[in-house]
Parts: structure tokens; sequence; C-alpha cells
């Protein structure tokens, strides 16, 4: 087998990178470990930045996220102190778009089933070979035999634990790490939202965010011990905890049901330094990892998609390498904003085991700050609704 780009993972960094470069007549073929069902059944993000949605247009993919996405021009933050709410539109002139990370595999699937491009799930033991040669290469057991995809790049897709990261040499990488002492339990449950718009809150029993996938499916987090496990938290267990979290008012307009999904995510901030080695490239969670606090991990993964895509395009058509050379330098300046924003909103909104009482008076004065500041809320919603690529 051949191909010009082959891409390690069919989660989103892949199968977008996959339809944007299809589009430009460049050849690709992507290699996912799991089932097609697998991979859309795991239930992650929900908020989109412009930059994110554009690039599904551009990759002729939009239709249905234009048409069921919910705009979002603005987010409720709750604290011990009130509640208040940051105008992202009137700040920034920008919004997001609610659309689940399932809703967008789901249109990428279909997107590129409709191609005809080679997908291939159940793919074991991936590994790239001769990276740093001219010919790099990927072996991989898929339908009961050993199999050999010639390419002229690898791009690795394959998320936090994937083999590409791991493939480039331990001496020329360098890993920057960071673990919170808490993790996300999230639910799904199929009744309405609670609010229009999102709710951060800062309780004093620890954070909590309401969210949303459309008008009758709900999304909701509170901040757990790393040492819990979904089955510790029944249902009932999980609402009333939501309840004590989150503001009276909105407490009151909470409809509770059975949840139809739960998991729990410990949080991490990671940054893999450089992102290409030789001819191999690697997009998304495979390079970094944000917590979920700024809703950013499927937005970076994005604006490394855009950079890599423009990348490609001047090299297989204007014959240009440029873009290639910069890719990893460009990608990850904007990575560290992000990384940067994730870890403030995180410190912002949490309750850490070893809190000082000064520390949560300057927790409690930031988040008053931000109350009544509109300059401080600006740079909270331009980096919410997404930095310019
Ligand atoms: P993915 O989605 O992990 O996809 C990687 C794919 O690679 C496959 N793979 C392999 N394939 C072949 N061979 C191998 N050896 C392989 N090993 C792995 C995997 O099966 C998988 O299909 O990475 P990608 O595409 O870079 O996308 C990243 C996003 O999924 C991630 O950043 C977001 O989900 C993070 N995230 C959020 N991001 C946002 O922008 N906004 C949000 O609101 C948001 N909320 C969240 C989140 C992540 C969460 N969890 C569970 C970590 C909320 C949660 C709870
Ligand atoms: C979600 O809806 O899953 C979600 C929304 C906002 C976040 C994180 C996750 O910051």
């Amino acid at each position: 087998m051949r191909t010009q780009v082959a891409i390690v993972g069919g989660g989103p960094s892949g199968m977008l990178l996959s339809m944007l470069l299809h589009k430009q007549g460049i050849d690709t073929i992507v290699l996912e470990r799991r089932t097609r069902d697998y991979v859309l059944a795991r239930v992650r993000a929900g908020v989109l930045e412009t930059g994110f949605a554009d690039l599904m247009r551009e990759a002729g993919v939009g239709e249905r996220m234009d048409r069921e996405g919910i705009i979002h021009e603005g987010a409720s933050f709750a604290h011990p102190g009130g509640q208040f709410r940051i105008d992202f539109e009137k700040l920034t002139g920008r919004h997001v778009m609610v659309y689940g990370q399932t809703e967008v595999n789901r249109d990428l699937f279909e997107a590129r089933e409709a191609t005809g491009a080679t997908t291939l799930f159940e793919c074991k033991g991936v590994k790239p070979r001769d990276i740093d040669g001219e010919q790099p290469f990927l072996t991989f057991l898929h339908g009961g035999k050993m199999n050999r995809l010639d390419c002229d790049f690898i791009v690795g897709c394959d998320g936090f634990h994937g083999p590409c990261r791991q493939a480039i040499p331990e001496e020329v990488r360098t890993e920057y790490e960071k673990t919170y002492p808490f993790g996300w339990l999230g639910i799904l449950s199929e009744t309405p939202p609670i609010a229009e718009e999102l709710i951060y809150a800062a309780s004093e029993r620890g954070f909590a965010l309401c969210s949303m996938r459309n008008e009758n499916l709900s999304r909701y987090y509170i901040q757990c011990r790393l040492s819990d496990s979904p089955e510790d938290w029944d249902d009932d267990t999980f609402w009333e905890e939501l309840i004590r979290r989150i503001p009276e008012t909105a407490a009151e307009t909470l409809v509770t049901g059975p949840s139809i999904e739960k998991s729990i995510a410990p949080l991490r901030s990671f940054v893999c330094e450089p992102m290409r080695w030789g001819k191999m490239f690697l997009c998304g969670d495979a390079a970094h990892i944000v917590p979920p606090t700024g809703a950013k991990g499927l937005n970076t993964a994005a604006s490394d998609v855009h950079y890599l895509y423009h990348a490609m395009v001047q090299h297989f058509i204007e014959s240009d390498s440029q873009g290639l050379e910069e890719y990893s330098a460009r990608a990850l300046a904007r990575i560290w904003k992000t990384q940067r924003f994730s870890w403030w909103m995180t410190n912002l909104l949490h309750r850490f085991p070893e809190q000082t009482e000064f520390d949560l008076k300057v927790q409690q004065a930031e988040l008053a700050f931000l109350a009544e500041n509109e300059a401080a809320q600006r740079a909270l919603a331009e980096n919410y609704v997404g930095l310019p690529y």
C-alpha cells in the first residue's frame, strides 16, 4: 500500500486533516486502532471555537453543524461571592458553538466514506518506521495479516497514548507535564439543559460545570477525587452534589434524570516538543493535553490541523517546504498560550487539597476582580472564543 500522507488515528484531528487534504487532491490513508462504533461512542468535547467551525466548513463537512450547533455568545460564572456573565460577543465580536465531538466525528466519518478514501479500523500494533530517512513507512496488523504502508509523510493523530510520539527518540524529545490532584466526573442525561448558556461554578465544595449538547441532552461535570470511580457515584448522589455546588436560582430549574453515560477524566497539562521528527508530524492530543476547564483540547487540535494542512498544501502543490519546516514552532507558540489559559482557568475555579487560607483569599479576589473588571473579562473572552491562528 502507498499513500502521500499516512494518518495514524481516526479521532477529530486525523479525520479533519484527511478531509482537508482530500479536498486539495492530496491522498491519505487513515489507520485507526478501534472500531468505528467505539470512536463514535466516546463522549468528550462540546464547545467549538469559530476557527474549528471554519475548518469544518472548509473541509465541506459543516452543513449539519451549522444547522444543529448552538451559538453561545456568553457564559456564566458562579462563585461564593455571586454570579456574573461574560459577554463574549460584546467583548470580542465573536462567539463559540456547542456541537458535540461525537457529532463532529460522525460528520467526518460519513463525509470521508462518501469520498471512497481508505480508513482502516481495528489496526493493531501500528509502528512508524524510518521516519528520519527518505522513505518512511508504517507496519501494522489488519485483517489477520501484517501490512506495510509506504508514504511521503506520517502524521501522528493518535491521541495521548498512541505510538507516534514515542517514536521520536528520547534524546530529541522534551515533555513538559503537570498533573492536578483531582478529576472531573461527567454525566450525560437526556434532560433539557439547566440554562441557555454554560455555567462554570467555583463552589466551596469544589468545581462544577453545567453544559449541554442540545435542547434535550445535558452534560454536567463535578470536580472529584482522583481515587473515585464512576461506580462510587450513583445518579442521585451526583445530582445532590451538583445542586450543592451551583447557585440556588439555577438549581431550582435543574431537571434531573437517569445518566446515559458517566465517566471520570483526570486533569493534566502536557506538551511534547518538538512536534516534528524527520518525516513525521504530531497533531492534537498526541502532542499536548490541557485540563478541560477552558474547553481547549479539541480546539487546539484544530489549530495544529490548520497549520499542518496549509504546510502540506504548500509542499505538495507549490513545492515549497517552508511551512513544514516551521510547523512545530508555529503550532507550539499557540499551544503554550492555550496551556497558560487552561491552567489559569483550572486554578481559578477548583479547590486544591493543599490550598492555604492565603491561597483561597487570592482566588476569591481574582474572581471578584473578574466579576467587575471589563479588561479582565475581555482577556478571558478572547482566550475562550479562541486566539487567532
Ligand atoms: P483523540 O480524540 O484521542 O483521537 C486519537 C485517535 O487515535 C486512535 N489511536 C490509534 N490509532 C491507531 N493506532 C494506535 N496505536 C492508536 N492509538 C490511538 C484512538 O483510538 C483515537 O481514535 O485525539 P485527537 O483527534 O487529537 O482529538 C483531541 C480531542 O479528542 C480532545 O482534545 C478533546 O476531547 C478534549 N476535550 C475538550 N476539548 C475541547 O476543545 N472542548 C471541550 O469542551 C472539551 N471537553 C475534552 C472535554 C476531553 C475530555 N476527556 C474525556 C479527556 C471533556 C472531557 C471530559
Ligand atoms: C462539555 O460540554 O463537555 C464541556 C464544556 C466546556 C468545558 C469542558 C467540557 O470547559
